[in-house]
Protein backbone atom coordinates (compact mmCIF):
# COMPACT_ATOMS: atom_id res chain seq x y z
CA UNK A 1 0.00 0.00 0.00
CA UNK A 2 0.98 3.54 -0.88
CA UNK A 3 1.69 6.00 2.01
CA UNK A 4 -0.79 8.65 2.11
CA UNK A 5 0.56 12.09 1.60
CA UNK A 6 -0.57 14.90 4.28
CA UNK A 7 -3.17 17.40 2.78
CA UNK A 8 -3.93 21.02 4.23
CA UNK A 9 -6.94 23.16 3.41
CA UNK A 10 -8.80 26.34 4.54
CA UNK A 11 -11.83 24.83 5.76
CA UNK A 12 -13.78 27.56 6.95
CA UNK A 13 -15.99 29.84 4.10
CA UNK A 14 -14.14 32.56 2.29
CA UNK A 15 -15.15 36.09 3.20
CA UNK A 16 -14.45 38.27 6.72
CA UNK A 17 -14.69 36.73 9.49
CA UNK A 18 -13.24 36.53 13.21
CA UNK A 19 -11.71 33.58 12.57
CA UNK A 20 -10.50 31.18 9.78
CA UNK A 21 -9.43 27.33 10.23
CA UNK A 22 -7.36 25.74 8.20
CA UNK A 23 -6.70 21.46 8.99
CA UNK A 24 -4.17 18.64 7.68
CA UNK A 25 -4.50 15.29 7.64
CA UNK A 26 -2.10 12.53 7.03
CA UNK A 27 1.29 11.33 8.37
CA UNK A 28 3.04 14.72 7.94
CA UNK A 29 1.01 16.53 9.46
CA UNK A 30 2.36 17.42 12.71
CA UNK A 31 5.78 17.65 11.40
CA UNK A 32 4.53 20.48 9.48
CA UNK A 33 2.92 22.38 11.60
CA UNK A 34 5.90 22.18 14.01
CA UNK A 35 8.02 23.90 11.56
CA UNK A 36 6.30 26.80 12.12
CA UNK A 37 4.87 26.61 15.38
CA UNK A 38 7.29 26.47 18.54
CA UNK A 39 5.23 24.32 21.00
CA UNK A 40 5.72 20.71 22.58
CA UNK A 41 2.29 18.86 20.79
CA UNK A 42 0.14 16.60 22.81
CA UNK A 43 -3.32 15.07 21.20
CA UNK A 44 -6.33 17.14 22.02
CA UNK A 45 -4.70 20.23 24.10
CA UNK A 46 -5.53 23.49 22.27
CA UNK A 47 -2.57 25.63 22.64
CA UNK A 48 -2.09 29.08 21.74
CA UNK A 49 0.98 30.21 19.80
CA UNK A 50 2.96 32.19 17.24
CA UNK A 51 2.81 30.56 13.61
CA UNK A 52 6.27 32.21 11.84
CA UNK A 53 7.05 31.68 8.67
CA UNK A 54 11.06 31.59 8.66
CA UNK A 55 11.78 34.10 11.46
CA UNK A 56 8.46 36.25 10.52
CA UNK A 57 5.49 35.60 12.93
CA UNK A 58 2.39 35.47 10.35
CA UNK A 59 -0.43 35.04 13.20
CA UNK A 60 -1.41 34.60 16.55
CA UNK A 61 -2.99 31.12 16.22
CA UNK A 62 -5.05 28.15 18.60
CA UNK A 63 -4.00 24.93 17.63
CA UNK A 64 -5.15 21.75 18.15
CA UNK A 65 -3.07 18.61 17.44
CA UNK A 66 -4.96 15.07 16.94
CA UNK A 67 -3.46 11.45 17.47
CA UNK A 68 -4.64 9.03 14.47
CA UNK A 69 -6.46 6.80 14.71
CA UNK A 70 -9.43 8.42 16.77
CA UNK A 71 -9.61 11.06 14.49
CA UNK A 72 -11.96 12.40 11.62
CA UNK A 73 -10.49 10.89 8.49
CA UNK A 74 -8.52 7.92 10.87
CA UNK A 75 -4.73 9.90 10.54
CA UNK A 76 -2.76 12.57 12.31
CA UNK A 77 -4.24 15.91 12.09
CA UNK A 78 -4.04 19.18 12.81
CA UNK A 79 -6.37 22.51 12.96
CA UNK A 80 -5.21 25.59 13.56
CA UNK A 81 -7.40 28.54 14.06
CA UNK A 82 -6.39 31.68 12.51
CA UNK A 83 -8.11 35.64 13.09
CA UNK A 84 -10.07 35.15 9.80
CA UNK A 85 -8.60 36.89 6.90
CA UNK A 86 -7.90 35.17 3.98
CA UNK A 87 -4.84 36.99 2.95
CA UNK A 88 -3.60 35.14 6.39
CA UNK A 89 -5.18 32.23 5.74
CA UNK A 90 -3.62 31.59 2.24
CA UNK A 91 -0.41 32.59 3.17
CA UNK A 92 -0.32 29.81 6.19
CA UNK A 93 -1.29 27.19 3.18
CA UNK A 94 1.46 28.60 1.14
CA UNK A 95 3.98 27.82 4.08
CA UNK A 96 2.81 24.18 4.84
CA UNK A 97 2.62 23.34 1.02
CA UNK A 98 6.04 24.57 1.15
CA UNK A 99 6.99 22.21 4.40
CA UNK A 100 5.57 19.72 2.57
CA UNK A 101 1.63 19.14 2.41
CA UNK A 102 -0.69 19.07 -0.74
CA UNK A 103 -3.36 21.07 -0.93
CA UNK A 104 -6.90 18.84 -0.30
CA UNK A 105 -9.15 18.17 -3.37
CA UNK A 106 -12.61 18.51 -3.00
CA UNK A 107 -13.87 16.33 -0.07
CA UNK A 108 -10.82 14.78 0.57
CA UNK A 109 -10.65 14.14 4.23
CA UNK A 110 -13.96 12.73 4.44
CA UNK A 111 -13.16 10.80 1.78
CA UNK A 112 -9.86 9.76 3.66
CA UNK A 113 -12.36 8.63 6.60
CA UNK A 114 -14.29 6.84 4.32
CA UNK A 115 -11.32 5.04 2.74
CA UNK A 116 -10.22 4.04 6.19
CA UNK A 117 -13.78 3.12 7.66
CA UNK A 118 -14.94 5.84 9.65
CA UNK A 119 -17.48 6.03 8.16
CA UNK A 120 -19.51 4.02 4.99
CA UNK A 121 -20.36 6.02 1.75
CA UNK A 122 -24.15 7.01 2.66
CA UNK A 123 -22.63 9.04 5.99
CA UNK A 124 -20.40 10.47 4.01
CA UNK A 125 -22.74 11.83 1.88
CA UNK A 126 -24.67 12.82 4.91
CA UNK A 127 -22.16 15.02 5.87
CA UNK A 128 -22.48 17.16 2.84
CA UNK A 129 -25.96 17.90 3.25
CA UNK A 130 -25.56 19.03 7.10
CA UNK A 131 -23.58 21.41 5.47
CA UNK A 132 -26.11 22.29 2.91
CA UNK A 133 -29.38 21.54 4.09
CA UNK A 134 -31.40 24.64 3.99
CA UNK A 135 -33.78 23.72 6.77
CA UNK A 136 -33.95 22.46 10.31
CA UNK A 137 -35.74 18.82 9.07
CA UNK A 138 -33.28 18.61 6.77
CA UNK A 139 -30.71 18.89 9.05
CA UNK A 140 -32.04 16.78 11.20
CA UNK A 141 -32.76 13.93 8.72
CA UNK A 142 -29.08 14.15 7.56
CA UNK A 143 -27.52 13.78 11.01
CA UNK A 144 -29.65 10.63 11.65
CA UNK A 145 -27.77 9.40 8.48
CA UNK A 146 -24.65 10.44 9.73
CA UNK A 147 -25.07 8.46 13.21
CA UNK A 148 -26.19 5.41 10.79
CA UNK A 149 -30.05 4.88 10.72
CA UNK A 150 -29.79 4.50 6.85
CA UNK A 151 -26.50 2.24 7.41
CA UNK A 152 -28.57 0.16 9.80
CA UNK A 153 -31.55 -0.45 7.92
CA UNK A 154 -29.69 -1.23 4.87
CA UNK A 155 -27.36 -3.96 7.11
CA UNK A 156 -30.99 -5.24 8.30
CA UNK A 157 -31.71 -5.85 4.37
CA UNK A 158 -28.82 -7.19 3.44
CA UNK A 159 -28.38 -9.74 6.50
CA UNK A 160 -31.80 -11.19 5.52
CA UNK A 161 -30.91 -11.21 1.37
CA UNK A 162 -27.74 -13.08 2.70
CA UNK A 163 -29.50 -15.39 4.67
CA UNK A 164 -31.92 -16.02 2.10
CA UNK A 165 -29.55 -16.95 -0.71
CA UNK A 166 -27.22 -19.50 1.97
CA UNK A 167 -30.71 -21.01 2.39
CA UNK A 168 -31.38 -21.61 -1.21
CA UNK A 169 -27.72 -22.48 -1.99
CA UNK A 170 -28.12 -24.99 0.02
CA UNK A 171 -31.06 -26.52 -1.71
CA UNK A 172 -29.08 -26.32 -5.04
CA UNK A 173 -26.17 -28.21 -3.35
CA UNK A 174 -28.22 -30.87 -1.74
CA UNK A 175 -31.57 -31.33 -3.29
CA UNK A 176 -31.92 -35.11 -2.07
CA UNK A 177 -32.29 -33.19 1.44
CA UNK A 178 -35.49 -31.01 0.68
CA UNK A 179 -38.76 -32.56 -0.40
CA UNK A 180 -40.96 -29.72 -0.25
CA UNK A 181 -40.80 -26.73 -2.33
CA UNK A 182 -39.07 -24.06 -1.83
CA UNK A 183 -41.23 -20.76 -0.30
CA UNK A 184 -40.35 -17.15 0.39
CA UNK A 185 -42.74 -14.62 0.76
CA UNK A 186 -40.78 -11.26 -0.17
CA UNK A 187 -43.33 -8.87 -0.06
CA UNK A 188 -42.89 -7.84 4.03
CA UNK A 189 -39.24 -6.88 2.63
CA UNK A 190 -40.27 -5.15 -0.35
CA UNK A 191 -42.73 -3.25 1.49
CA UNK A 192 -40.50 -1.93 3.83
CA UNK A 193 -37.98 -1.38 0.76
CA UNK A 194 -40.44 0.98 -0.75
CA UNK A 195 -41.58 2.53 2.15
CA UNK A 196 -37.88 3.97 2.51
CA UNK A 197 -37.76 4.81 -1.04
CA UNK A 198 -40.24 7.14 -0.53
CA UNK A 199 -38.74 9.25 2.14
CA UNK A 200 -36.42 10.85 -0.77
CA UNK A 201 -39.20 13.19 -2.40
CA UNK A 202 -39.84 15.05 1.06
CA UNK A 203 -36.22 14.68 2.27
CA UNK A 204 -34.83 16.24 -0.58
CA UNK A 205 -37.38 19.14 -0.26
CA UNK A 206 -36.14 19.08 3.12
CA UNK A 207 -32.92 19.58 2.48
CA UNK A 208 -32.69 21.51 -1.22
CA UNK A 209 -36.28 23.93 -0.05
CA UNK A 210 -39.19 24.11 -1.62
CA UNK A 211 -39.94 24.45 -5.36
CA UNK A 212 -43.37 26.36 -5.76
CA UNK A 213 -44.86 27.26 -9.10
CA UNK A 214 -46.78 30.02 -10.27
CA UNK A 215 -49.32 28.81 -12.46
CA UNK A 216 -51.98 30.26 -14.96
CA UNK A 217 -53.51 31.70 -17.89
CA UNK A 218 -51.32 34.91 -19.42
CA UNK A 219 -51.97 37.97 -17.60
CA UNK A 220 -53.46 37.40 -14.07
CA UNK A 221 -50.63 38.68 -12.27
CA UNK A 222 -48.18 35.85 -11.89
CA UNK A 223 -45.25 37.95 -11.81
CA UNK A 224 -46.34 40.46 -9.83
CA UNK A 225 -47.39 38.18 -7.04
CA UNK A 226 -44.08 36.96 -7.62
CA UNK A 227 -42.61 40.49 -6.81
CA UNK A 228 -45.00 40.82 -4.00
CA UNK A 229 -43.88 37.79 -2.43
CA UNK A 230 -40.16 38.85 -2.14
CA UNK A 231 -41.03 42.49 -1.94
CA UNK A 232 -38.96 43.93 -5.04
CA UNK A 233 -39.22 44.44 -8.72
CA UNK A 234 -37.57 40.65 -9.92
CA UNK A 235 -40.12 39.69 -13.26
CA UNK A 236 -41.01 41.91 -16.05
CA UNK A 237 -44.56 42.76 -15.44
CA UNK A 238 -46.85 44.28 -18.34
CA UNK A 239 -50.50 44.75 -19.68
CA UNK A 240 -49.74 42.40 -22.38
CA UNK A 241 -50.62 39.20 -22.31
CA UNK A 242 -47.30 37.02 -22.59
CA UNK A 243 -44.97 39.16 -21.02
CA UNK A 244 -43.02 36.54 -19.30
CA UNK A 245 -41.65 33.91 -21.54
CA UNK A 246 -39.27 32.16 -20.04
CA UNK A 247 -39.61 30.25 -16.12
CA UNK A 248 -37.83 32.71 -14.05
CA UNK A 249 -36.27 31.26 -10.54
CA UNK A 250 -35.84 33.56 -7.38
CA UNK A 251 -34.47 32.04 -4.36
CA UNK A 252 -36.02 33.66 -1.57
CA UNK A 253 -36.93 32.78 2.09
CA UNK A 254 -40.55 32.42 3.47
CA UNK A 255 -41.18 31.67 7.33
CA UNK A 256 -37.39 30.73 7.83
CA UNK A 257 -37.87 28.11 4.74
CA UNK A 258 -35.80 28.65 2.10
CA UNK A 259 -38.02 28.51 -1.02
CA UNK A 260 -37.34 28.64 -5.25
CA UNK A 261 -39.94 30.74 -6.53
CA UNK A 262 -40.66 29.79 -9.92
CA UNK A 263 -42.52 32.57 -11.96
CA UNK A 264 -43.32 31.18 -15.63
CA UNK A 265 -44.95 31.55 -18.55
CA UNK A 266 -49.03 31.76 -18.99
CA UNK A 267 -50.19 28.75 -19.86
CA UNK A 268 -52.50 29.06 -23.04
CA UNK A 269 -52.32 27.51 -27.12
CA UNK A 270 -50.29 30.03 -28.85
CA UNK A 271 -48.78 29.94 -32.22
CA UNK A 272 -45.56 32.35 -31.18
CA UNK A 273 -43.08 29.35 -31.50
CA UNK A 274 -40.77 31.13 -28.36
CA UNK A 275 -44.26 31.67 -26.36
CA UNK A 276 -45.14 28.31 -26.82
CA UNK A 277 -41.32 27.15 -25.18
CA UNK A 278 -42.09 29.15 -22.34
CA UNK A 279 -45.10 27.36 -22.08
CA UNK A 280 -43.83 23.59 -22.19
CA UNK A 281 -41.31 24.97 -19.69
CA UNK A 282 -44.09 26.50 -17.27
CA UNK A 283 -45.48 22.89 -17.73
CA UNK A 284 -42.55 21.26 -16.79
CA UNK A 285 -41.96 23.53 -13.88
CA UNK A 286 -45.37 22.43 -12.31
CA UNK A 287 -44.60 18.67 -13.11
CA UNK A 288 -41.40 19.20 -10.94
CA UNK A 289 -42.68 21.93 -7.97
CA UNK A 290 -43.22 20.83 -4.67
CA UNK A 291 -46.48 23.24 -4.06
CA UNK A 292 -48.58 24.60 -7.57
CA UNK A 293 -49.96 27.76 -7.06
CA UNK A 294 -52.78 28.45 -9.64
CA UNK A 295 -53.92 32.19 -10.12
CA UNK A 296 -56.62 33.34 -11.39
CA UNK A 297 -57.88 36.39 -12.52
CA UNK A 298 -60.71 38.25 -10.66
CA UNK A 299 -61.64 40.29 -13.58
CA UNK A 300 -62.00 37.38 -15.90
CA UNK A 301 -65.34 35.25 -15.59
CA UNK A 302 -64.29 32.24 -14.10
CA UNK A 303 -64.85 30.16 -17.56
CA UNK A 304 -61.83 31.44 -19.06
CA UNK A 305 -59.90 31.17 -15.89
CA UNK A 306 -57.73 28.00 -17.11
CA UNK A 307 -58.36 25.56 -14.80
CA UNK A 308 -55.07 23.53 -13.43
CA UNK A 309 -54.48 20.96 -10.68
CA UNK A 310 -52.90 23.59 -8.08
CA UNK A 311 -52.45 22.95 -4.41
CA UNK A 312 -53.20 26.38 -3.58
CA UNK A 313 -55.56 28.39 -5.40
CA UNK A 314 -55.25 32.04 -5.94
CA UNK A 315 -57.74 35.38 -7.37
CA UNK A 316 -55.71 38.18 -7.81
CA UNK A 317 -56.30 42.07 -8.65
CA UNK A 318 -59.34 41.82 -6.19
CA UNK A 319 -58.61 45.48 -5.28
CA UNK A 320 -60.82 45.55 -8.79
CA UNK A 321 -63.33 43.35 -8.06
CA UNK A 322 -66.81 44.19 -6.43
CA UNK A 323 -67.17 40.87 -4.50
CA UNK A 324 -64.69 37.80 -2.89
CA UNK A 325 -64.46 34.92 -4.28
CA UNK A 326 -65.01 31.32 -1.94
CA UNK A 327 -62.78 28.50 -1.21
CA UNK A 328 -59.37 30.39 -2.99
CA UNK A 329 -57.43 33.14 -1.48
CA UNK A 330 -58.22 36.90 -2.64
CA UNK A 331 -55.37 38.35 -3.04
CA UNK A 332 -54.20 41.75 -5.22
CA UNK A 333 -50.77 41.90 -6.02
CA UNK A 334 -51.32 45.51 -6.41
CA UNK A 335 -52.87 46.33 -2.87
CA UNK A 336 -50.49 43.56 -1.33
CA UNK A 337 -53.65 42.30 0.09
CA UNK A 338 -53.87 38.75 1.12
CA UNK A 339 -49.73 38.28 0.26
CA UNK A 340 -49.33 37.46 3.65
CA UNK A 341 -51.90 35.01 3.59
CA UNK A 342 -50.80 33.29 0.36
CA UNK A 343 -46.77 33.26 2.32
CA UNK A 344 -48.46 31.75 4.84
CA UNK A 345 -50.63 28.86 2.85
CA UNK A 346 -47.29 28.25 1.70
CA UNK A 347 -45.41 28.02 4.40
CA UNK A 348 -48.03 25.55 6.05
CA UNK A 349 -48.07 23.13 3.49
CA UNK A 350 -43.73 23.15 2.89
CA UNK A 351 -44.27 22.48 6.71
CA UNK A 352 -46.75 19.06 6.16
CA UNK A 353 -44.23 17.70 3.32
CA UNK A 354 -41.03 18.08 5.46
CA UNK A 355 -42.46 17.55 8.66
CA UNK A 356 -43.64 13.84 7.96
CA UNK A 357 -39.72 13.50 7.62
CA UNK A 358 -39.45 14.23 11.64
CA UNK A 359 -40.75 10.87 12.73
CA UNK A 360 -38.81 8.70 10.72
CA UNK A 361 -34.98 7.27 11.28
CA UNK A 362 -33.92 5.96 7.69
CA UNK A 363 -34.23 8.57 4.93
CA UNK A 364 -33.19 8.48 1.63
CA UNK A 365 -31.24 11.97 1.12
CA UNK A 366 -29.61 11.61 -2.13
CA UNK A 367 -30.42 10.82 -5.53
CA UNK A 368 -27.40 8.15 -5.65
CA UNK A 369 -28.83 6.45 -2.83
CA UNK A 370 -32.36 6.91 -4.20
CA UNK A 371 -31.51 4.64 -7.64
CA UNK A 372 -29.44 2.10 -5.75
CA UNK A 373 -32.17 1.36 -4.03
CA UNK A 374 -34.56 1.40 -6.40
CA UNK A 375 -32.10 -1.02 -8.49
CA UNK A 376 -32.31 -3.34 -4.97
CA UNK A 377 -36.15 -3.28 -5.08
CA UNK A 378 -36.36 -4.08 -9.04
CA UNK A 379 -33.99 -7.29 -8.35
CA UNK A 380 -35.81 -8.42 -5.45
CA UNK A 381 -39.65 -7.54 -6.86
CA UNK A 382 -37.90 -10.03 -9.95
CA UNK A 383 -37.12 -12.26 -7.57
CA UNK A 384 -40.37 -12.69 -6.40
CA UNK A 385 -41.72 -13.34 -9.63
CA UNK A 386 -39.47 -15.74 -10.75
CA UNK A 387 -40.49 -17.69 -7.46
CA UNK A 388 -44.10 -17.27 -8.21
CA UNK A 389 -43.30 -18.38 -11.72
CA UNK A 390 -41.51 -21.79 -10.23
CA UNK A 391 -38.46 -21.13 -12.07
CA UNK A 392 -35.61 -22.67 -10.76
CA UNK A 393 -34.32 -21.74 -7.44
CA UNK A 394 -30.87 -20.92 -8.78
CA UNK A 395 -32.31 -18.14 -10.81
CA UNK A 396 -34.19 -16.72 -8.32
CA UNK A 397 -30.71 -16.69 -5.64
CA UNK A 398 -29.12 -14.51 -8.95
CA UNK A 399 -31.61 -11.87 -8.50
CA UNK A 400 -30.94 -12.00 -4.82
CA UNK A 401 -27.36 -11.52 -5.06
CA UNK A 402 -27.46 -8.54 -7.68
CA UNK A 403 -29.65 -6.85 -4.30
CA UNK A 404 -26.69 -7.45 -2.52
CA UNK A 405 -24.48 -5.93 -4.42
CA UNK A 406 -26.48 -2.89 -4.92
CA UNK A 407 -26.92 -2.63 -1.53
CA UNK A 408 -23.44 -3.18 -1.37
CA UNK A 409 -22.47 -0.41 -3.32
CA UNK A 410 -25.01 1.86 -1.05
CA UNK A 411 -22.56 1.51 1.67
CA UNK A 412 -19.50 1.67 -0.35
CA UNK A 413 -18.35 -2.07 0.72
CA UNK A 414 -18.17 -2.33 -3.01
CA UNK A 415 -16.72 0.95 -4.72
CA UNK A 416 -14.20 1.96 -7.38
CA UNK A 417 -12.59 5.17 -7.40
CA UNK A 418 -14.50 7.13 -10.26
CA UNK A 419 -17.82 6.44 -8.02
CA UNK A 420 -15.58 8.13 -4.82
CA UNK A 421 -14.33 10.72 -7.48
CA UNK A 422 -18.08 12.02 -8.57
CA UNK A 423 -19.35 11.49 -4.50
CA UNK A 424 -16.63 13.49 -3.62
CA UNK A 425 -16.25 16.20 -5.83
CA UNK A 426 -19.08 17.86 -5.00
CA UNK A 427 -17.74 18.54 -1.48
CA UNK A 428 -16.43 21.98 -0.11
CA UNK A 429 -12.45 21.99 0.01
CA UNK A 430 -11.53 21.48 3.43
CA UNK A 431 -14.31 18.73 4.17
N1 LIG B 1 -55.32 46.25 -10.58
C1 LIG B 1 -54.45 45.24 -10.53
N2 LIG B 1 -53.66 44.98 -11.57
C2 LIG B 1 -52.78 43.95 -11.49
C3 LIG B 1 -52.69 43.17 -10.33
N3 LIG B 1 -51.75 42.22 -10.55
C4 LIG B 1 -51.28 42.42 -11.79
N4 LIG B 1 -51.90 43.45 -12.37
C5 LIG B 1 -51.69 43.96 -13.74
O1 LIG B 1 -52.00 42.92 -14.65
C6 LIG B 1 -51.13 42.94 -15.76
C7 LIG B 1 -50.45 41.61 -15.93
O2 LIG B 1 -49.64 41.36 -14.83
P1 LIG B 1 -48.44 40.35 -14.90
O3 LIG B 1 -47.87 40.22 -13.53
O4 LIG B 1 -47.48 40.69 -15.99
O5 LIG B 1 -49.22 39.03 -15.29
P2 LIG B 1 -48.66 37.60 -15.74
O6 LIG B 1 -48.73 37.57 -17.22
O7 LIG B 1 -49.57 36.60 -15.13
O8 LIG B 1 -47.25 37.47 -15.24
C8 LIG B 1 -50.17 44.11 -15.50
O9 LIG B 1 -50.60 45.24 -16.16
C9 LIG B 1 -50.24 44.30 -14.00
O10 LIG B 1 -49.93 45.62 -13.61
C10 LIG B 1 -53.56 43.47 -9.22
O11 LIG B 1 -53.57 42.84 -8.17
N5 LIG B 1 -54.43 44.52 -9.38
MG1 LIG C 1 -45.57 37.15 -16.26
Amino acid sequence: MVKPDTIVAISTAPGRAAIGMIRLSGPESWNIVLKHVNIHPKSRVASHASFTIGKETLDDIVVIFYKAPHTYTGEDMVEISFHGNSLILSKAVRAMIDSGARLAEHGEFTKRAFLNGKMDLTMAEAVEKIVDSTSEVGIKIARKTMDGAFSKFVKALREELLNLSASIEVRIDYPDEFEDDFNLDLSPMTKRLKQLISTYDPAKTAIEGVKVALLGAPNVGKSSILNALIGRDRAIVTPVAGTTRDTVEVDTFIGGLRVKLIDTAGIRETPDKIEKIGVDRALKAAQEADIKVHIMDATVSEKNNTELSADIRVVNKIDLAKRRFDGVLNVSAKTGHGIEKLRDEIVKLATSVTESMNSVDAVVIAERQYDLLKRALNEIEEAEVAQKSRYPIDVVDINIRKAIEFLDSLTGRRYSDDILDIIFSNFCVGK
